[in-house]
């Protein structure tokens, strides 16, 4: 006997469909535009919680945050014109990222398209380049159509975020059609001549070095990969603000190629006679803005792993490119059979050098930044997530900690700032069994600080260190260098950020001196609630290497002033 199908309205057909792909959390910001999407995702609210932010740039981290974390895609709804401009920075990061996102975003109904109803956007031209795909779904039984397309799209090849419009009428409209099966994500494999001609690349190799970067990585991939390098005794780098790909801890690690890099491992990357570069698409800020390798063809060999196939030859001309999804890359990596003798003392080289790097540097002040972020290394579980924004004061946490294990770091690789709070509420709705820290800048803190409050409303205990130099210190950075002596746009007055804390009912602190950072942030864990740790630091402690004096002395001596 045939089942009848029942009727269902436009906004229950697609919170259903999102359920039956297994969609967990989803964040956003409430608009008319989607009534009946909020209806329907009241009826599944025990199995798919809708996480209501203060700001869709919030919301818009938030799902990208989630999307890094579970490898499935970040779910992020907002309503028309302001909030699907408001919502763009997440999933511009989302884009840069390689983070598998879907955007849900409110439409003017058909009735009325094109007149430039109120908040009418054409979302193809506006979000085109920032997406893997924009599509708009003018009738509802076809929904399950598209969100299916949607979820395959996100996470295939190199993940990414697209976005589909919802038009009232359409959510409003009835349609009586099936739920489709969850996703399937398919990956491509290495071929078997592609592991032979790798394995004949690797033993003719002396200096060789494996790179790991990207989106679309398993823990599991990761930890069978680890194996593989670890046993040949293989010399390990992560790409920028990848760092968490390859436990810091281990003997083979040799560091991070990304902004501020040790230049010892800059020279490395030159000097590599074989780079195995896994994931990473080999962007600007992983490449020392295209300088550690020659475009098109690096002087070193190049064997480039990727999911995507787009991306292989796109800047850089691989001796062996090699289009495979990571878990089969790395399952097929076990079979090679290799000596490590050969650089054996390049590889204890590379992390002798690392450990120099990673060591705590002094700087000016009564707070010595770099020795909290080694403090925090040891300190915190080894599962803890630590997330933060852009700015310099992130350079230090880059530099002296160690990351031990696959997405216990969020961070944007598009360097957008703001990224931090919303990124740790994220993780700490997600998994509240874990320590969730973000890290701030005075600036960066202040694009997103309103999502403290959802941080307040979904009990979600995050400790935020703020870190208060008075100032967006990179462009000042940049500006001394430039044109010093010419402070220009680059200053800040700042509130009172552990009453701010307080304000919403957080736990606040204020933290000026070394030997007070550990008591405040055992207070602030102890607290149970969301809490602000403000760090004053010395302004003029500009970088972990350098101050801001001796950048603008230097400058002005180029200058012959
Ligand atoms: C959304 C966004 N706007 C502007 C910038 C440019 N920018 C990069 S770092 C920076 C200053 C960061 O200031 P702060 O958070 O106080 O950190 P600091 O550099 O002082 O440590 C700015 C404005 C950016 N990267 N992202
Ligand atoms: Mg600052």
């Amino acid at each position: 006997m045939k089942h009848e199908l029942a009727t269902r309205h436009g906004g229950k057909i697609l919170a259903d469909a999102l359920v039956a792909h297994g969609a967990r959390l989803a964040f956003g910001v409430p608009g008319e535009s989607f009534l009946p999407v909020l209806d329907g995702l009241y009826d599944v609210r025990d199995k798919l919680r809708f996480v209501i932010c203060r700001q869709e740039g919030g919301a818009s981290y938030m799902a990208d945050a989630c999307g890094k974390l579970t490898g499935e895609p970040g779910l992020l709804f907002v309503t028309r014109g302001p909030g699907a401009t408001n919502g763009s920075v997440g999933v511009h990061t989302a884009f840069q990222d390689s983070t598998p996102l879907i955007v849900f975003v409110g439409q003017v109904g058909n009735d009325m398209v094109e007149r430039e109803a109120l908040q009418e956007i054409d979302y193809r031209r506006m979000y085109g380049p920032l997406t893997k795909w924009v599509a708009q779904i003018d009738r509802a039984e076809r929904i399950p159509e598209y969100v299916s397309h949607a979820f395959h799209t996100a996470t295939a090849g190199r993940p990414g975020p697209v976005l589909l419009a919802l038009p009232e009428d359409m959510l409003f409209s009835e349609a009586a059609v099936a739920d489709t099966p969850r996703y399937r994500r398919a990956s491509a494999a290495p071929a078997p001549r592609d592991m032979a001609e790798l394995q004949r690349l690797l033993a003719a190799a002396a200096r060789p070095l494996v790179l790991l970067g990207g989106g679309g990585w398993t823990k599991e991939a990761l930890a069978q990969l680890r194996a593989w390098a670890e046993a040949l005794g293989l010399p390990v780098a992560c790409a920028f603000r990848c760092q968490d790909y390859y436990d810091n801890r281990l003997a083979n690690y040799a560091g991070d190629v990304g902004i501020g890099i040790n230049p010892k491992l800059a020279q490395r990357v030159k000097d590599a006679d074989l780079l195995l570069v896994i994931g990473e698409r080999l962007g600007e800020m992983t490449t020392g803005a295209y300088t550690l390798l020659d475009v098109p063809v690096p002087k070193q060999t190049l064997v480039h792993v990727h999911a995507g196939a787009e991306e292989l030859g796109r800047v850089y001309q691989a001796a062996l490119p090699i289009n495979s999804g990571y878990a089969q890359f790395a399952e097929a990596l076990a079979q090679l059979k290799l000596d490590s003798a050969k650089w054996r003392d390049w590889t204890r080289a590379a992390r002798a050098e690392y450990e120099a790097w990673n060591a705590p540097q002094p700087m000016p002040g009564a707070l010595q930044y770099a020795e909290l972020i080694a403090w925090l290394s040891t300190r915190l579980p080894e599962d803890a997530i630590i997330a933060n924004g852009a700015g310099n004061f992130a350079s230090w946490l880059h530099r002296n900690f160690r990351y031990k294990g696959y997405r216990t770091q969020l961070a944007p690789t598009s360097g957008s700032m703001g990224y931090g709070v919303p990124a740790a509420v994220a993780a700490k709705i997600a998994h509240p069994e874990r320590t969730v820290i973000a890290i701030s800048g005075d600036g960066d803190f202040l694009m997103t600080g309103q999502e403290f409050a959802t941080a307040m409303q979904y009990r979600a205990p995050i400790v935020v260190l703020v870190v208060n130099n008075g100032m967006y210190g990179t462009i000042r950075m940049h500006q001394e260098r430039e044109y010093p002596e010419r402070v220009s746009g680059t200053e800040l007055a700042n509130p009172d950020f552990a009453a701010y804390a307080r304000a919403f009912g957080g736990h606040g602190e204020t933290v000026e001196r070394t030997a007070d950072f550990a008591p405040a942030f055992e207070r602030a864990l102890a607290s149970g609630k969301p809490a602000i740790i403000e760090l004053r630091i010395d302004p003029d402690a500009i970088t972990p290497s350098t101050t801001l004096s001796a950048i603008r002395a230097a400058a002005l001596k180029r200058r012959g002033g």
